[in-house]
């Protein structure tokens, strides 16, 4: 018997295949997976710690913030800002980039991150996540400044999230396919299970909020008719459904057994096209589904090539199996 691959010997071996690395970006998420195994403790022990329930504020984007979002923005922060290794933080809960304390060298990084994705399911014990997105900054060493950030999703250098779920997750990609570490707490590492993650290019089931329906698009309420009218439909085959309602759960079940997840273009508030935010929920998780083989689209666009004009920028989300987000595509072209 023996100790699978860590994630620690992973990244190690991943790291070695690049002679020019550093070793920063290895460090770095080493750090970053420290945080995931705090910020899954406190979920786990919840209520037994008084962590669950509402904060009493509100987050820049006007949303209620629970307990568990500020001690897992904290413990981001605190895990990352002494490492040397970021030349800026930015966070859903935060209005502007985080200043990383004046004594601390700047480093290469930028990391941009959900600190508890779901957040709303944590009181009533659905999974929840965090998910991230490492960009590289124009000039290391520097203070980055709030255009730093805005850099299409192309340029990522690393993205995943973390799952607290049935376990605690990490899944993550640098750009040479997607691979999945559980965590094991009687020795508390991560160990690599699910290795070079694939989601097959067809599928049966689809992932929606149907309460949303009358403020779709034309296409859209085209292409879920077209699933809901199953065999009997023009699409010749039944569909199941799954809605979780955190994002993380519902990609980390498409990365493991296929699908496709929307949240489409809603006009049911026009300032807002769609509810998901572009750099740290649209961005990284597009990376992660191309990674795998799928497809990522506002309907109209590549998410990845989108140029981002604000920290907090919402765009329609439409990912996961091929030839099914190819077709929504198509609807909006015809
Ligand atoms: P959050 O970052 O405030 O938790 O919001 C994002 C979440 C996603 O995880 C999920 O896919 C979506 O909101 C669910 O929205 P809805 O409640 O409209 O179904
Ligand atoms: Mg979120």
């Amino acid at each position: 018997m023996h100790i699978g691959t860590t994630l620690t010997q992973f990244i190690t071996e991943e790291t070695r295949r690049h002679p020019e690395a550093s070793g920063d970006f290895a460090a770095l998420l080493n750090d970053l997976a420290v945080s995931c195994k705090f910020i899954g403790a406190q979920v786990y022990r919840g209520a037994l710690v008084g962590a669950l329930g509402s904060a009493g504020t509100d987050n820049v984007q006007g949303e209620v913030q629970k307990k568990l979002d500020i001690i897992s923005n904290d413990a981001i922060l605190h895990a990352m800002d002494w490492t040397g290794h970021l030349a800026g933080m930015a966070s859903e809960e935060m209005d502007d980039p985080y200043a990383i304390p004046k004594h601390i060298p700047r480093g290469k990084y930028l990391l941009l991150f959900d600190p508890l994705d779901g957040s709303s399911n944590t009181d009533v014990g659905i999974s929840v996540g965090t998910i991230f997105s490492i960009l590289r900054a124009p000039v290391a060493g520097q203070n980055a400044s709030l255009k730093d950030f805005l850099q299409p999703g192309v340029e990522q250098v690393a993205a995943g999230y973390a799952l607290y779920g049935s376990s605690n997750m990490l899944v993550y990609s640098t750009g040479q396919g997607v691979n999945g570490f559980t965590l094991d707490p009687s020795i508390g590492e991560y160990i690599l299970t699910h290795q070079q993650m694939r989601i097959p290019e067809d599928t049966q089931e689809y992932a929606i909020n149907m309460s949303n329906q009358r403020h779709w698009q034309k296409p859209v309420q085209r292409y879920i008719e077209e699933l809901n009218q199953g065999s009997e439909g023009p699409r010749q085959k039944n569909f199941n459904m799954r809605w979780v309602g955190s994002m993380v759960a519902d990609v980390h079940r498409i990365l493991c057994r296929g699908g496709i997840f929307l949240y489409p273009f809603d006009q049911k508030d026009p300032k807002k096209p769609g509810k998901l935010r572009l750099l740290y929920e649209a961005n990284p998780m597009s990376y992660l589904v191309e990674q795998a083989g799928g497809a990522a689209s506002t309907g109209t666009a590549r998410i990845l090539e989108i140029q981002p004009n604000s920290l907090h920028q919402r765009v329609p989300v439409i990912l996961g199996a091929k030839n099914e987000v190819e077709r929504v595509l198509s609807y909006h072209l015809s």
